[in-house]
């Protein structure tokens, strides 16, 4: 890959040849080239920036250094100019992941209040452009993003990272889902009295893998449910927290949901079955609920809110899927969503359903959950409880 950067502060990008970048030059992965963009600014003070049309603050850079910067480097097609600037996209793990594919990447580093709007337009008339924010905070110029979305593509070359599947299992790598990273560590087993959990110690891969799992959701539900929201459904639907103008189709839901159950335990009372829009309205003001859409259509839905003694328990509940859709994972989809977004006060998760329910019971048991016949239940219907695992 060729990376060039166009800047009026070429030292910034010293950093380009220390880190990781520098073996990749070496070993030929890789070829840098640094220009300063006054080169060409022909004037006597190698000028690069004039008012603004329109007034106003600050000065914006002209574009006649740009164009012929460009055309020097030779810019084509096949190429991709990236121009960083707080009114872009927002940069991220899969674009780093598609911008790893290109060939060459020519960063076009702006300052002052920005680029004339000209050079991005005649930009696209040339090559691919991408127009790339580091994120929702600004800065004083386009150098110190083009740094770190350097070092995020470079480390995805084949070949660069020493160990490939360290990538694997990284923050916000499609691998883990999209999921952060699990706590690490490693020697000595007791420091400043602070203990290596004990599963890490066990030699337990499944346990280490459960674990690791589950603290990874678990961070992530309470420092970025963002990346939980969309959906850990591989089938394009997404789980959403529902909205008060949910509760129609909620009712209709689980009117149709609740047949089946009816069906399974003979004489139980069903309170699904005599809810109206207005209750179910109610309660959504009462339960963390969320919803799945496929197509716009309310498929699925599951809530969840804290009861119990001491307010730790997580007490899951509705969890419906559409008949027609039954049998796909969209049931174990929300089981697993409704734990991973469960607060941290939550200790244990507890949830019932119909003791003549078999297909449910399966689908509990498989996820941890142990049938507790020893705790009063609903009439008609069974206590599951799961240990939500700590660190
Ligand atoms: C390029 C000039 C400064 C920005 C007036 C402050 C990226 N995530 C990001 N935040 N800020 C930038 C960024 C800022 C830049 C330039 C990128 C060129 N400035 C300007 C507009 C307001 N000053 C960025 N990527």
């Amino acid at each position: 890959m060729r990376l060039d950067y166009l800047t009026i502060f070429p030292d910034y990008l010293a950093p380009l040849r220390l880190s990781l970048p520098g073996k990749a030059v070496d070993s030929g992965l890789l070829e840098i080239h640094v220009h300063d963009l006054r080169s060409w600014a022909h004037d006597k003070h190698r000028t690069v920036d004039d008012t603004p049309y329109g007034g106003g603050a600050g000065m914006v850079m002209k574009p006649e250094p740009w164009g012929e910067a460009f055309d020097a480097l030779a810019v084509e097609p096949g190429d991709t100019i990236i121009f960083t600037t707080p009114s872009g996209e927002r940069f991220d793990q899969r674009l780093a992941e598609d911008l790893a594919t290109r060939g060459r990447l020519v960063f076009a580093c702006g300052r002052y209040e920005g680029i004339d709007q000209r050079v991005i337009d005649h930009a696209r008339s040339i090559a691919e452009v991408r127009e790339i924010s580091l994120g929702d905070y600004v800065l004083n110029g386009g150098e110190v993003a083009a740094l770190a979305v350097t070092e995020a593509v470079v480390r995805l070359l084949p070949g660069f990272m020493g160990n490939a599947e360290s990538l694997v299992e990284e923050s916000h790598a499609a691998s883990t889902g999209g999921l952060l990273e699990y706590p690490v560590y490693t020697k000595p087993p007791v420091w400043q009295g602070h203990e290596v959990p004990a599963v890490l110690r066990s030699g337990d891969h499944g346990a280490v893998a459960r674990w690791r799992h589950d603290q990874a959701r678990r961070r992530t539900a309470q420092r970025r449910p963002d990346l939980l929201a969309p959906s850990s459904i591989d089938d394009g639907s997404t789980i959403e927290r529902a909205v008060p103008g949910d509760a129609a189709e909620l009712m209709t839901l689980q009117r149709a949901c609740w047949v089946q159950e009816a069906l399974a335990n003979p004489g139980a009372p069903i309170p699904a079955f005599h809810e109206s829009v207005d209750d179910v309205r109610a309660w959504l003001g009462e339960w963390d609920t969320y919803v799945v859409r496929r197509a716009g259509r309310l498929v699925g839905a599951v809530r969840g809110r804290l009861e119990g003694p001491d307010g730790t328990a997580w007490d899951i509940g509705r969890i419906m899927v559409a008949p027609d859709l039954q049998g796909e994972g969209l049931g174990r989809a929300l089981l697993e969503h409704i734990q991973a977004v469960a607060p941290a006060a939550a200790t244990s998760y507890v949830l019932f359903t119909g003791a003549g329910s078999e297909r449910n019971h399966k689908m509990y048991k498989k996820a941890g959950f142990r049938l507790r016949n020893d705790l009063p239940a609903p009439p008609g219907a069974v206590i599951f409880v799961k240990r939500r695992s700590r660190g």
